[in-house]
């Protein structure tokens, strides 16, 4: 298929929808421009580059193809192969890795496959609390990882850091076959080494979920984990700027032997995803993880790097000198967790009233948190999106303003209910799509936005 057919393809798809199911076409048209006319500060999202987009649209979806390159259990996968092998290649060129499996329908399958490939049902694994910013998967009992395994959650220090003696004293106490670093709620630097040498104590294997902060780590920004995790794991949506999608990469343990049989890691970890977990995988994600795996790579993505921490950190600052208690006092990556508690809101209202005005935030669990994970006492904020509007520190500060007008004029009156005035509503609302209007989504993450 010539690339001209590729894109009559997509044009004819566009246009068939509009026509044909105008319903479901209003409800994608509503969605993107929800998207251009609101602040998104989801620090666990980012935008795909619409050549990202278009791998996915692509018929290459079409394909089923069980297996891996060059030993497929069904017939015409010879593109697709290749298609594979280039994901693959752009992955351990990116993260300097020896092995990279690019197979994975989410993070958490990665986790899934990770664990299992060396774990037994009941092994101990030691991950770090939810309510410290951990995630789901890293031996929480809300998920397969805290049910057929024997979660044991590590936390925080007094000042918000990770509580490195206590996760020694828990190794040691508890004896996990794997400990999981890497968080979904936590603003600092991780000490990948300082986890490993904890985990060489007991034998654990090291598993570094990196998913929030990827970016960082491809952009220098950040330590590598490759090297001294046994695995590492990440989603490749959020800071990669991919595909809904996950990732697995390896480095230095990729050739060490596995516990049983006679295979090494890696080769444990490609019978973990195929055929134990998952059946064909999707090549066109894994087509559009090659494109991000790319754009990844480019001094641009750097440069947008950069800027999502620059920007996290003025937000910060912003933050905090608007009156709002910032955990840590501060940042090291693109996450700011901000205590609404210490000012008479929940999670939830803060994460309601700024969506009223077009400011889209998440709530979050914080340290010591009074609230549960529907209410909450904190919010997350986040800049990988704003940072490839464009944005830099001076509209970060912009940001905390309409965030600050909001959440002073919003009054509970339950944990999860409030008012609002509503000429604090409209105002906000008129300044947010300003804003966005000043930055435009970028279709072309590295090109010319296109309004
Ligand atoms: N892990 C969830 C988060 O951090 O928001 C979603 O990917």
């Amino acid at each position: 298929m010539s690339t001209s057919a590729l894109r009559a393809l997509a044009d004819a798809g566009l246009r068939a929808l509009e026509t044909d199911d105008p319903a479901l076409f209003a409800l994608l048209e509503a969605d993107h421009v929800r998207q251009r006319d609101t602040l998104a500060m989801i620090a666990s999202a980012s935008l795909a580059d619409v050549s990202v987009s278009a791998c996915e649209s692509s018929p290459t979806g079409n394909v089923t193809a069980e297996g891996y390159p060059g030993r497929r259990y069904h017939a015409g996968c010879a593109v697709v192969d290749e298609i594979e092998r280039l994901a693959i290649d752009r992955a351990r060129t990116l993260f300097r890795a020896r092995y990279a499996n690019v197979q994975p329908h989410s993070g958490t399958t990665a986790n899934q496959a990770v664990m299992t490939s060396v774990l037994r049902p009941g092994d101990t694994v030691l991950g770090m609390r939810l309510d410290a910013g951990g995630h789901l998967t890293h031996g929480s009992t809300a998920s397969f990882s805290g049910t057929y395994f024997h979660g044991v959650g590590y936390g925080l220090d007094d000042s918000g850091l990770i509580d490195y003696e206590e996760v020694a004293r828990l190794t040691l106490e508890h004896r996990p076959r794997m400990i999981i670093c890497g968080a979904s709620a936590y603003p600092r630097t991780i000490d990948f080494q300082r986890f490993r040498a904890i985990a060489d104590q007991v034998d654990a294997y090291l598993l570094a979920d990196i998913s929030h902060i990827a970016g960082l780590v491809v952009a220098g920004l950040h330590p590598s984990p490759i090297d001294a995790a046994h695995f590492t794991t990440t989603s490749t949506y959020k800071q990669l700027y991919g595909p809904r999608g996950g990732l697995i990469v390896m480095g230095r343990d990729a050739d060490a032997p596995a516990p049983r049989g006679d295979r090494t890691l890696s080769e444990l970890l490609q019978h973990a995803i195929f055929p134990y977990f998952q059946g064909t995988p999707r090549l066109n994600t894994i087509a559009a993880k090659a494109r991000a795996f790319a754009m990844a790579a480019t001094p641009d993505f750097r440069e947008l790097a950069r800027r999502i921490a620059a920007d996290a950190s003025a937000l910060a600052t912003a933050m905090s000198r608007l009156g709002w208690p910032v955990l840590t006092d501060g940042t090291d990556n693109h996450i700011v967790l901000v205590d609404v508690s210490a000012r008479q809101l929940t999670g939830a209202i803060a994460e309601q009233a700024a969506e009223r005005c077009g400011i889209v935030v998440n709530r979050n669990k914080i340290h010591h948190d009074k609230y549960g994970p529907r209410v909450t006492g904190g919010v997350r904020l986040g800049t990988n999106t704003l940072a490839a509007r464009g944005m830099g520190p001076e509209q970060m500060t912009e940001c905390a303003q309409l965030l600050d007008q909001v959440w002073s004029a919003a009054v509970a009156t339950g944990t999860t209910t409030f008012d609002l005035d509503p000429d604090v509503r409209t105002e906000t609302e008129q300044a947010v799509l300003s804003l966005c209007k000043r930055y435009p989504l970028p279709h072309l993450l590295f090109g010319t936005a296109v309004a």
